[in-house]
């Protein structure tokens, strides 16, 4: 079924040229547990990942990522695939216990040489490599040991973020610490829809603050080593009461603003205030106070966690809608969250239920380069998954993905207007470049503009992709 988006927008993210600046960047992201596959070959450990999607109830219908997309196998076909899009960047992630098993100590150099072979290939293709370190694949050994939790797991990324330089360092330029720090932390440890899946309030306060610092002492060992370019990618949204997603404009009532500014602290600036103001808000310290105690954040944290970054990668696909209702309860991901609801959009949505509001891309862009003027910006991921059906009937088969190209469309105009307005957007990477294991929903959600067949892993282009294909080529929308 098509979902017609088109009509509930305003015309500036509909129609009209948004041709952007010379030299950005188009690309697309991968993450490593999600198309790998191959999770016991050349030496892998098990992540927290495989232990979790073999946990029944965990994962829709025991899927997990054993196979995925065989990308490790398939990785020069995949190159392939990119080149012919004519992507200039291809955004992917390190499985850390490929690269150390267990998390620390020994190197498992043929696990290196698995992306040395693919940054390779990708040189061949003049495909510039943005390497995520660390996207929720977790030694499980680490996690034996406490996991985020424990302090001790932010020095081990740093000595990975070492060894994984130490290899790659020579050919790439962008290094990305972290994916999503708050997502990991809180619905890793606090609501448990994510591995590990624990559940508990304090242990997803300490790891949020256990991963900004990861963040700062891996940006000091990457420098250290002489990394030119350092981002972290957090999944940022716009925070806005319902009103405000229909009319920007709309007046919110106190109540409604001490919301807002609330999930605000705990979504956005508990993670960007640390790493680049060296604090964090007085909101945040005292929930954190209240649930967790502050005796994990220890003097010199802050200092060690705001080290100069020079991109944040932001992950957009909606926007985080709250409004108050005193008596809540908190949410299980949102502790603090207690006396605000989180309510439904009545706006066309996503196969995810996501509502599909462009403009609080626009809205996002704006606002963080005007609060934190000095870290340039990226669009890291944006995408949606939509019913994709295979037309067999045409020779070599179709997905006529309306749907989602109106989708990146109308995000793509947001991401243009922001830059109009003066945000200091350096490029766009959709997500995904292949349909592949969306997490807790398994292979039930496709994010890809590559559609993936996971019985005989048959890729074939998206309409999406050949109109994004198009994007490319005239440096945006012509
Ligand atoms: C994310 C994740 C992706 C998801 C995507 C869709 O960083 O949230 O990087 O792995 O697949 O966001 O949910």
């Amino acid at each position: 079924m098509t979902v017609t988006t088109r009509g509930t927008l305003p015309s500036y993210l509909t129609e009209g040229r948004a041709v952007f600046p010379e030299g950005f960047i188009w690309g697309a992201a991968t993450a490593s547990y999600q198309i790998e596959g191959a999770v016991r070959d050349g030496g892998r450990g098990p992540s927290v990942w495989d232990t979790f999607s073999r946990t029944p109830g965990k994962v829709a219908s025991g899927h997990t990522g054993d196979v995925a997309c065989d990308h490790y196998h398939r990785y020069a076909e995949d190159v392939r695939l990119m080149a012919g899009l004519g992507l200039g960047a291809y955004r992917f992630s390190i499985s850390w216990p490929r690269v150390q098993p267990d998390g620390s100590g020994p190197v498992n150099t043929r696990g290196l040489d698995f992306y040395d072979r693919l940054v390779d290939e990708l040189g061949d293709a003049g495909i510039t490599p943005y390497v995520t370190l660390y996207h929720w694949d977790l030694p499980q050994t680490l996690e034996d040991r406490g996991g985020w939790t424990s302090r001790d797991t932010a020095y081990r990324l740093a000595e990975y973020a070492e060894v994984v330089h130490g290899r790659l360092g020579d050919r790439v330029r962008n290094w990305t610490t972290l994916n999503e720090p708050w997502v990991q932390a809180f619905l890793g440890y606090g609501s448990g829809v994510h591995a590990p899946g624990r559940t508990d309030a304090r242990s997803a306060l300490l790891a949020s603050h256990h991963f900004v610092l990861a963040h700062g002492l891996a940006t000091q060992a990457l420098r250290a080593a002489g990394a030119q370019e350092i981002m972290l990618v957090i999944n940022s949204s716009p925070v806005m009461t319902p009103e405000q997603v229909q009319d920007p404009a709309a007046e919110v009532s106190q109540a409604d603003a001490e919301a807002v500014h609330r999930v605000d602290c705990l979504l956005n600036r508990q993670i960007l205030d640390p790493v680049l103001r060296g604090e964090y808000p007085a909101e945040v310290l005292e929930i954190v106070e209240r649930h967790a105690g502050l005796g994990h954040i220890h003097d010199d944290d802050l200092r060690a966690i705001n080290q100069p970054t020079d991109l944040i990668g932001v992950n957009y696909y909606n926007p985080c809608v709250v409004r108050s209702s005193p008596g809540e309860p908190a949410d299980s991901a949102w502790p603090g969250s207690e006396g605000i609801a989180f309510p439904r959009l009545e706006v066309p949505k996503t196969a995810m239920g996501w509502p599909i509001v462009p403009a609080g891309l626009s809205r996002l862009l704006l606002r963080l380069s005007q609060d934190y003027p000095e870290v340039g910006l990226m669009v890291t991921e944006n995408g949606a998954a939509f019913e994709d059906v295979v037309t067999e009937a045409e020779p070599g088969g179709r997905v006529h993905d309306a749907d989602r190209t109106a989708y990146l469309e109308s995000h793509l105009r947001a991401a243009h207007a922001a830059v109009e307005g003066g945000a200091d957007l350096r490029g766009y990477l959709v997500w995904s470049l292949l349909d592949n294991f969306e997490w807790a929903e398994g292979y039930h959600r496709r994010f890809g503009i590559v559609h993936v067949d996971f019985a005989t892993q048959r890729r074939l282009l998206k309409d999406s992709a050949m109109w994004y294909r198009g994007v490319i080529e005239e440096n945006g929308l012509a």
